[in-house]
């Protein structure tokens, strides 16, 4: 904005230069004068170019979302069929069609011929690579249990109808690729915007809608300390929703930033919060669970309560080092 007013009056006082010296040709002063208006020009000319190169590496450095720990691609060229454009500064399909998706696809029918070149073994060649990659290299460590196994086991013990709702962290960018979906609108998440504190009020929201399925909100340690009050909320409206946080006493994601992009981490770390000894406070049952024992007896007593229960769960974020 500033620049570009900046190079208006710039424009105007040249215009006017030029007119003073077509009128006063040969007089040495203003040829003089002239001359150092020129100067002055060219130094500003450089003072603006150096904005604007500063302000673009501001905004490549800074204005990131915050997933974009690693650039987005794709192994294979990427057609988005949706609502909506997907195109963003990290991410762009090759090709996309937006609109009312069933009315797209009716036009294509019949339209689009297909010619396969996989071979035959390819997606299940994919999915082996894929889970060799998220394969944590241990169960636990003196830190905690490996997030990627409590979300392997969470999901052995929750039913197939469970509606999961999950916070924003490291832990979301982990569970959104180990999670298995078995039904629609049974993953809630907030992407995009990304707002931590998400995952607790989604839960209690779910439960409200649909009182008699399982419903579990995954959250990390700093986005329950956020919103930790409205337990009393979800306990005075009788929701008995299972809470899973995190415990890896640090705002992991932003470390993980931090350190990718080579500076200390700071600001981040902090002490183990007792959620599971809060929990009462607000009427919600509290469980820790350290072991994969005390975890299988925490989730199950958990969905059988007639109140929200907090699950505290130590974990040693080495998966997400490894795995994000
Ligand atoms: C309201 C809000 N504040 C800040 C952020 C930026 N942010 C994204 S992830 C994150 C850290 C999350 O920490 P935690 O909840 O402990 O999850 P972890 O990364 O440790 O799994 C922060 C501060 C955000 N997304 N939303
Ligand atoms: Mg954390």
């Amino acid at each position: 904005m500033y620049a570009g007013a900046h190079q208006r009056c710039w424009v105007h006082l040249l215009r006017l230069l030029h007119a003073l010296k077509e009128t006063y040709a040969g007089e040495t002063a203003v040829v003089a004068w002239a001359q150092a208006v020129r100067a002055v020009y060219d130094a500003s000319q450089a003072w603006v170019q150096q904005e604007e190169r500063t302000r673009a590496e501001r905004e490549t450095q800074y204005v990131q979302r915050v997933e974009a720990i690693r650039t987005f691609y794709t192994e294979r060229p990427f057609l988005s069929i949706a609502q909506y454009s997907l195109v963003d500064r990290q991410f762009a399909p090759d090709l996309e069609l937006v609109g009312d998706v069933s009315a797209t696809l009716e036009a294509l029918q019949g339209k689009v011929v297909v010619h396969h070149t996989w071979p035959p073994d390819a997606p299940g060649a994919f999915r082996r690579r894929l889970a060799a990659f998220l394969t944590p290299s241990a169960d636990q460590s003196a830190l905690g249990l490996s997030p990627a196994r409590v979300f392997g086991r969470l999901r052995s013990l929750v039913p197939r109808d469970t509606i999961l709702s999950v916070d924003t962290g490291a832990h979301k960018l982990l569970i959104g690729q180990v999670w298995p979906s078995y039904e629609p609108l049974t993953y809630l998440v907030s992407h995009g915007l990304s707002t931590m504190g998400y995952a607790l009020p989604a839960a209690m929201a779910v439960k409200l809608e649909h009182p008699h399925r399982p419903v579990v909100a995954v959250v990390g340690d700093g986005g329950l300390a956020m919103v930790l009050p409205e337990l009393e909320t979800a306990v005075r409206l009788h929701l008995p929703v299972v809470v899973l946080v995190l415990s890896d006493r640090s705002l992991y994601l932003i470390r993980m930033h931090q350190e990718r992009k080579g500076v200390q981490a700071t600001g981040v770390d902090f002490g183990p919060i007792d959620f599971a000894g809060i929990a009462p406070g607000f009427g919600a049952r509290g469980a820790r669970a350290g072991t994969w024992a005390e975890f299988d007896d925490a989730v199950t007593a958990a969905l059988k309560e007639d109140r929200p229960t907090v699950i505290e769960v130590p974990v040693d974020p080495v998966d997400y080092r490894k795995m994000l």
